[in-house]
């Protein structure tokens, strides 16, 4: 299998994360890519490519122009404004409050996420650009005749709606990818979240629709993060309802039970008749993940890569969360290797 990679991930360097009340050094660290990156190497997957530059267009078919630009320009914004540290949005419109763009920069910030942990600094945006073409470039090879390709995404996407940033996530390339597909005469495409976490940007984004069937697999966000969505009685709205499923586990769930969980949803997925499909791959759910609550075992991805497969569809791999740094590897190369054919 190819991957696809851009050293442009590594621009994304911040310091901070907001954490238990504390700046501690970020989860989601340019270590994660590179781990893997080597694994893919060390394990001789397949060609390693650079993504091409597609531009803004795609990005912008899921994302706001506002947000979009917003995104460009926040770090000098920021320095601009004479702020000593790194961005971090620290208000929000509250119930009752008005959701209108603010012009000062920390009221943009605000307006632009949902939540706090996501510092930005200077290369956040080139990197977040990188990530998309990453996926963008992986979703035109599966277009082009391979049967899966990795995109080696890094920041995430997952979490980021069509104008909100959160969750160390800024695209949403799982997304991104959906709908080039789409645009590119894909009349259905799904798209299976098989993060620790809920993937409430993709849910958002393709809420009202039925041409973007998303399932998502995550801890019960009564109890993690992203909390204020991803409950099992979102089923999708108008044109959408019946085309998002959520599928809710409690700590200490093993792959035995969470498996039940993957067979409802690929079965969902046959139903469904998609004519490309997109998996939004974290390896949060390992037993020893640092923020996470699930015990897959390093295994269990091989198993996971082969049940994937036997749905029989062009399928992209978008990099999402995974953040025991020494497992990341092995755990999400498995998911190919799996796929593959390997034991
Ligand atoms: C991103 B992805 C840890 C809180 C973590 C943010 C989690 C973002 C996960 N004390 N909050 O889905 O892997
Ligand atoms: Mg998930
Ligand atoms: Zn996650």
């Amino acid at each position: 299998m190819k991957t696809v990679f851009s050293p442009l991930h590594a621009r994304r360097t911040v310091k901070t994360e907001l954490d238990g009340g504390l700046l501690i050094e970020p989860h989601e660290k340019p270590s994660r890519a590179e781990t893997i990156l080597a694994r893919v190497r060390n394990q001789a997957l397949g060609e390693v490519l650079e993504p091409e530059e597609f531009g803004l267009e795609p990005i912008k078919r899921v994302h706001t122009a506002d947000y979009v630009s917003f995104l460009e320009t926040c770090w000098d914004e920021w320095v601009a404004a004479g702020k000593p540290g790194e961005a971090i949005p620290a208000v929000w419109a509250g119930r009752g409050m008005r959701h209108r763009l603010p012009k000062d920069i920390d009221g943009r910030l605000g307006y632009y996420s949902f939540a706090a942990e996501t510092s930005i600094t200077e290369g956040t945006w080139d990197a977040a650009r990188a990530s998309a073409n990453v996926a963008l470039t992986a979703q035109k090879l599966v277009a082009g005749g391979e049967r899966a390709v990795f995109a080696l995404c890094r920041p995430p996407g997952h979490h980021a709606h069509a104008d909100l940033f959160g969750g160390y996530c800024f695209f949403n390339n799982a997304a991104i990818t959906a709908q080039a597909f789409r645009d590119q005469g894909y009349q259905r495409v799904a798209i299976l979240d098989v993060d620790f976490h809920h993937g409430n940007g993709t849910q958002a984004i393709f809420y009202n629709r039925s041409d973007v069937l998303t399932i998502s697999l995550h801890g019960d966000p009564d109890l993690v993060f992203p909390h204020f969505l991803g409950f099992e009685d979102e089923i999708g709205e108008g044109d959408g309802e019946g085309y998002n499923l959520n599928l809710v586990y409690p700590p200490n769930t093993p792959y035995s039970t969470w498996s039940q969980g993957l067979e409802t949803a690929c079965r969902q997925i046959e139903a469904f008749r998609p004519t490309a499909l997109v998996v939004a791959l974290g390896v949060d759910t390992f037993e020893e993940d640092p923020i996470s609550f699930f015990k897959l075992t390093s295994g269990d991805y091989l198993t996971l890569g082969k049940r994937i497969e036997q749905l029989g569809l062009p399928t992209v791999f978008t990099m999402e969360g995974g953040y025991d740094v020494e497992a990341i590897g092995v755990n999400a190369v498995n998911v190919m290797q799996g796929f593959e054919g390997k034991e």
